[in-house]
Order: C-alpha cells, then sequence, then structure tokens
C-alpha cells in the first residue's frame, strides 16, 4: 500500500473539492485531493451554469475567474412566464446593481483543474476513496482505491467534497447524524443545443403542462429543461417532441418561442432538497453537495458549495496561522444557516414554477405568488436579492 501524508485530505475533484484545494494552496496550506471519476469525465459533466455576484467576485480573487469575466454572459434580469403571459424581473436594479453570469459549472472545474495541475499540487484523478477513519482523533486517514493499487492518505483535517452520491457522510456517527429530505413528484428533462439562444435572458415559466426554462451557455448554445413526471425516461422523447413541447410551454402572445437546433446532450435530474447535520464531525469537514441538495429551480447548488468552501478555507487558515479552533467550531452552524436559506429560496422558486397535476388548490396558490412576485416591488426585491447574491450577503 503506496501512504501519503498531507494537512488536508479532500475527497472528490468537483467545484467544492478543487476551489478548496485552491484557496488552501494560496495559503500555504498543503492539499491532497482524490477524485473518483477520470480528468475528462469531470471536465465534460454538463450541470449547472449561474453564477452569483459574490460568488463570481471569489473566484476572480483567488485567480480563477480570468476565463469567467472574458467569456461569461453578464446578466441583469430574468423572466417569469405564467398564463401565456411575460414578465421581467429587473434584478441588478433591485439588488443594488449587482449581477449575475452564466458560466457552466465545467468551465469553473476546467479552470480550477488547469490551476491545480499549473500549481503542481496533488490531484489524483480515477482514485475512489473507500473509507474516512479516526476522524474524531487528531489524526484521520483516508483509504482510496486506484486501478490495482491502494493508497492511504493521513491528514490532519477531512474535507468530505464528495457531492450528492459521495459516502464522506457515514463516517458521522449515527447518534450525530440528521438528514432532513423533501422528494418532489417531477424531474427536470434537460437539454444542450448548437442553437442561438431566442432570448438575452433567462426565461422560468409555468405552464399546465409543466415547467420550463430557457437558458444557455454561449451566443451559439441553449440549455433548456422541461419538468416533467418522476418516473418518465429519456427513451419516450424524441428531440421533436422535445422541442414541441419546449416551443409549447414558451408560448406568449407577443414573444419569440424557440431556436431549435441539434442536440449535444440530455439528461434526467430528479429533485430534491436535502440538509445533513452538522457539516462537521471531530476532524472531517462536509463542503457542498456531500452536505446538502437544492432543486434546480433556484440555481443554488454550485454556488451554495462554493459559499461552504469559502468559510472552511478560512477558518483552516486562522487554525493553522494562529492555532485557533473558534471557526473550524463554528463552521457547522455559520454554513447551515446560509444553507437553511438557500433551501428555502429553493423551495419557494420549485413550488412557484412546477404546476401539480393532481392538486386544484395548491395551482391557485402557485398562481397568486407569481402575481405577487412580478406584481408587487417588495416582493421581488426579495426574490431579486436571493437570486443575484445569496451566498455572500
Ligand atoms: P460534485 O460536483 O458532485 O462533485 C463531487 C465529486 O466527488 C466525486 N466523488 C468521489 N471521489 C472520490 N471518492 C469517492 N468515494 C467519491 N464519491 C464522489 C464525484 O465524482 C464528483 O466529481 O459536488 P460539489 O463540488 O459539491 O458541487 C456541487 C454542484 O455540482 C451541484 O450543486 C450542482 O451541479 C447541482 N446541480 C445543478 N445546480 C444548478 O444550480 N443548476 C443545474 O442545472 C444543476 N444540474 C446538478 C445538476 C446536480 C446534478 N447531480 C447529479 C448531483 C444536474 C445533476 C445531474
Ligand atoms: C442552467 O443554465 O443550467 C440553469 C440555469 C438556471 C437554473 C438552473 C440551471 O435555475
Amino acid at each position: 500500500m503506496k501512504e501519503l501524508r498531507t494537512q488536508v485530505a479532500i475527497v472528490g475533484a468537483g467545484p467544492a473539492g478543487l476551489l478548496l484545494g485552491h484557496m488552501l494552496h494560496l495559503q500555504g496550506i498543503e492539499s491532497v485531493i482524490l477524485e473518483h471519476r477520470s480528468r475528462e469525465y469531470v471536465e465534460k459533466r454538463v450541470r449547472a451554469g449561474v453564477i452569483e455576484f459574490g460568488i463570481a467576485n471569489l473566484l476572480e480573487e483567488v485567480g480563477a475567474g480570468e476565463r469567467l469575466r472574458r467569456e461569461g454572459l453578464v446578466h441583469r434580469g430574468i423572466e417569469l412566464r405564467y398564463d401565456h403571459s411575460a414578465h421581467r424581473i429587473p434584478l441588478s436594479e433591485l439588488a443594488d446593481g449587482k449581477i449575475y453570469t452564466v458560466y457552466g459549472q465545467q468551465e469553473v472545474v476546467k479552470d480550477l483543474i488547469a490551476l491545480r495541475v499549473a500549481q503542481g499540487a496533488p490531484l489524483h484523478f480515477d482514485t475512489e476513496v473507500t473509507a474516512i477513519e479516526d476522524v474524531n482523533t487528531t489524526a484521520p486517514y483516508i483509504d482510496a482505491r486506484c486501478g490495482d493499487e491502494d493508497l492511504r492518505v493521513h491528514a490532519d483535517f477531512v474535507a468530505g467534497c464528495d457531492g450528492s452520491f459521495g459516502a464522506s457522510h457515514r463516517a458521522i456517527p449515527s447518534d450525530v447524524f440528521r438528514r432532513y429530505e423533501r422528494v418532489y413528484p417531477f424531474s427536470w428533462l434537460g437539454i444542450l443545443a448548437e442553437a442561438p439562444p431566442a432570448t438575452e435572458e433567462l426565461i422560468y415559466g409555468r405552464h399546465e403542462n409543466g415547467f420550463v426554462l430557457y437558458s444557455m451557455r454561449s451566443p451559439t448554445i441553449s440549455r433548456l429543461y422541461l419538468g416533467v413526471r418522476p418516473d418518465e425516461t429519456l427513451d419516450q422523447w424524441s428531440d421533436e417532441q422535445i422541442w414541441d413541447e419546449l416551443a409549447e410551454r414558451l408560448s406568449t402572445d407577443e414573444r419569440p418561442e424557440v431556436n431549435r437546433g441539434p442536440i449535444l446532450e440530455r439528461g434526467i435530474t430528479a429533485m430534491r432538497s436535502v440538509v445533513i447535520e452538522p457539516m462537521r464531525y471531530g476532524r472531517l469537514f462536509l463542503a457542498g453537495d456531500a452536505a446538502h441538495i437544492v432543486p434546480p429551480t433556484g440555481a443554488k447548488g454550485m454556488n451554495l458549495a462554493l459559499g461552504d468552501v469559502r468559510v472552511l478555507a478560512e477558518a483552516l487558515d486562522t487554525y493553522y496561522v494562529k492555532n485557533d479552533e473558534a471557526l473550524l467550531d463554528a463552521y457547522s452552524a455559520t454554513c447551515l444557516e446560509r444553507v437553511w436559506r438557500a433551501e428555502e429560496f429553493s423551495n419557494y422558486m420549485t413550488q412557484m414554477l412546477h404546476p401539480n397535476y393532481e392538486d386544484e388548490f395548491e395551482n391557485g396558490v402557485q398562481r397568486a405568488r407569481l402575481r405577487q412576485a412580478t406584481q408587487s416591488r417588495e416582493a421581488a426585491t426579495v426574490l431579486s436579492r436571493n437570486y443575484v447574491d445569496l451566498n455572500t450577503m
């Protein structure tokens, strides 16, 4: 067995693990990142696209925002569509001039991997962490497997950044561990298409057939989503049926509908809200999807993950520089306050925009919420602030 020793062992090279490794490097703290998948796989995984104001600033401050600033699309509003009419929410106007950026998660991941590789800092792909041990002592270690080789990494701390299917939370004993969950009765069918977006701003729509979202990645690439029933599968949808349904759900009396083009990627994602408490046990710290999941309607998943890392990197820095554990002790409570706010907002957006196929009372409430969000300046202001900058406010 090969053995390594580092200060912080990081499980997972998603946005959370990679940003943590990078911030620790800037602070002169050593880390080893272990990632189950290949580099090619994580760089190609299409997921989130909306980056909050403060999170984009954070990436820039740590030297990981250069391409984001150059290629990211700056947005100042969103459109809400319901009952066949369109309503713009002027987010920036209502949120102190703050903007948000549309830039694919896999681009953030590529940028952070390139920095790590250029630094020559340890990043092991194709390496699955199989056990995290002794987190309740000052000498935790993790076991991993890379091909035929076993690897053991000894560390001062372990950061569980292994996402919603990860296993690091299992190192928290059952009498301490709590998991709060809500499963929604719908999924998202998402496509990436080679087609210029027919809209400048993101459009979130509630149509009687279901939810719809029009987003983009560049002036030539569109990203769109349809709310579907949880038991639906991709093979039930032809490309043409997807485009027809998108056009129908986006149609209003006066606006263009969609620009069609070749579909480059398609996938179905179930919708869940999950919070794990506490986010710290002994020397194990959970960050990102390993600790919480939000339904994507509020565009919070990746932002929340990077928000956790900001808190954790500072807490580890304070520990190593001043030998002060106060921020590490506060980590879980500090993060959970923001996590529950993001859960609330994601749940609000989700419940407002996904019609319920059975419950007409719920549908009446949803329409009232949409009217309030688009007609009351106070309600639109709360929505705008949460959408544009929830994680660093
Ligand atoms: P990630 O990105 O899931 O990264 C975790 C990494 O850990 C690795 N891993 C392991 N490595 C070693 N050993 C093990 N035992 C391991 N187990 C797992 C995984 O291979 C992976 O590389 O978590 P992170 O860094 O916390 O980042 C969070 C974001 O990825 C996530 O919040 C968002 O992408 C959520 N999300 C979306 N958010 C949005 O705002 N908009 C979206 O459109 C959107 N689409 C999505 C999504 C999440 C999805 N899944 C499956 C979780 C679509 C999907 C399919
Ligand atoms: C995306 O562009 O993938 C996207 C945008 C907004 C969301 C979710 C996903 O709420």
